[in-house]
């Protein structure tokens, strides 16, 4: 749903028969279906989605095991495991996992939709459902629409999922369908028939500290050759990320930005970190190896198409202040961040994986000459002291402490997306 707004509206059911009856007779109708999307000439000027954390499909007496454990557990008794301090900074909707039962992901372009929208179906569902929390996300404003809230473009590199996506770009992995979406080639989980063409949703709301992450960006850039000090963080900034604000990448813009590369979809995802005769174990001269998109996806360090997600987050929030910056620390009842979406067929093996696994994981990417640490930008230790190698071109074993952490995992819920023939067939009678 790529719209200039998303809100997402996490509710509970109070009364399971009308809350189905609503679901089935006027609701299901107006879930946007995959087809419509593709076109913009087809997307509805309001798009819906609707997705069950377990709790919710347990009231509706939906009994059949999705068989994900990951998902039934619920993901706030993954917190720690995912390298949350526990729930401390969690929102407390997101701590009660048992009247968390679903949320409405409602996107469009202009938000007196979006309201009207939500008052369509508060009207519907009535008294047999209730609003427990409402994210607003927005895309930044000019000159930043696409950027997140650190700056850097977003949303470039997508799996095609076979079937899909009939013509993917050079570069883009291609997956099997069922690496995203349940039932289908390459899941291999048995799971009730109603299950088929949905997906598994990990939502994160992740709340992002900008004017920290500058100071410490600015702070701590290794001087590089004859670089001013800008510049020199700029590089820095982008190696942390892997691609410049532009979004072209560090692996085929070594040394600065390249706006056209970035525009490019034919070149912009075509690299995967080998330059023979460069060893890849060793070579940190382009992309260190603890950049956020190598760690997320290894490419030719590591074959893993299984741990792969379509991700779909939007920003919220307002944008930084002047008096943020100049504080070069954020207000904290301006809360801004990312609204984390990310479609897997498994959990433990598309978020859950990339999030403990490998982003968090000090010694992940294996087989390098060092470890090249923590990733850090989410790469979480329960908000103790993190590290990274490769800051320093020049000396990239050379190791640096970070003392704070740029993202506050504010909560979240795994949720299934189901198909709507489910939702009609299944979920609502
Ligand atoms: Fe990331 N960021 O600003 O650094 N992400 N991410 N992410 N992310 C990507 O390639 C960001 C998060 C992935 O295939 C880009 O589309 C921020 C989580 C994966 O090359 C940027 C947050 C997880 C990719 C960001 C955040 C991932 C990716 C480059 C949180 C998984 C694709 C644009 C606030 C657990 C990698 C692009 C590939 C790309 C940022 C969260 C995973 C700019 C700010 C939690 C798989």
């Amino acid at each position: 749903m790529r719209k200039k707004l998303e809100l997402f509206y996490f509710f509970q059911i109070d009364d399971t028969a009308g809350f189905k009856n609503a679901l089935h007779n006027s609701v299901v109708d107006i879930i946007t279906p995959t087809k419509a999307m593709l076109s913009t000439a087809t997307q509805p000027q309001v798009a819906v989605n609707l997705a069950f954390s377990q709790t919710g499909l347990n009231k509706l007496g939906i009994t059949g095991n999705l068989n994900d454990t990951t998902f039934s557990a619920g993901q706030a008794s993954d917190a720690d495991f995912l390298g949350d301090p526990s729930t401390t900074n969690w929102k407390s909707v997101f701590k009660s996992p048992s009247t968390l039962h679903g949320v409405f992901l409602i996107a469009s372009d202009d938000q007196t939709k979006i309201d009207t929208m939500v008052t369509f179906l508060e009207s519907t569902f009535g008294s047999s459902q209730h609003n427990l929390y409402k994210l607003q996300g927005n895309v930044r404003p000019a000159p930043f629409e696409g950027h997140e809230q650190f700056g850097y473009m977003d949303g470039i590199a997508q799996p095609a999922v076979r079937g899909f996506n009939i013509f993917p770009h050079p570069g883009q992995l291609v997956v099997p369908a069922g690496i995203i979406l349940t039932g289908e080639t390459g899941d291999n989980a048995t799971r009730p028939a109603w299950t088929k063409d949905g997906s598994f949703l990990a939502f994160r709301e992740l709340q992002q500290l900008v004017p920290e992450f500058d100071k410490f960006v600015a702070d701590k850039a290794a001087p590089f050759d004859n670089f001013t000090a800008s510049q020199s963080a700029e590089l820095f900034g982008a190696r942390i990320v892997g691609r410049w604000k532009s979004g072209a990448p560090v692996d085929l813009a070594p040394r600065a930005d390249d706006p056209t590369l970035a525009a490019d979809p034919d070149r912009n995802n075509n690299f995967d970190y080998s330059h023979p005769p460069a060893d890849i174990t060793s070579d940190q001269s382009r992309c260190p190896f603890h950049a956020h998109i190598r760690k997320s996806r290894p490419r030719a360090d590591l074959s893993a198409p299984r741990n792969t997600i379509m991700r779909a987050g939007i920003p919220y929030g307002p944008e930084v202040t002047t008096a943020e910056r100049s504080a070069q620390a954020s207000n904290l009842t301006l809360e801004r961040g990312l609204a984390f979406v990310s479609y897997q067929s498994r959990i433990a093996d598309g978020f859950q994986f990339l999030q403990h696994n490998w982003l968090n994981n000090p010694g992940f990417i294996f087989g390098k000459n060092v470890d090249p640490g923590h990733e850090p930008l989410v790469g979480a230790n329960q908000n103790s002291t993190r590290f990274i190698t490769g800051a320093d071109i020049n000396n990239p074993t050379a190791l640096l402490n970070i003392t704070q952490d740029f993202i506050v995992s504010r909560g979240g819920e795994y949720f299934f997306s189901p198909s709507i023939s489910a939702i009609r067939n299944t979920i609502s009678v």
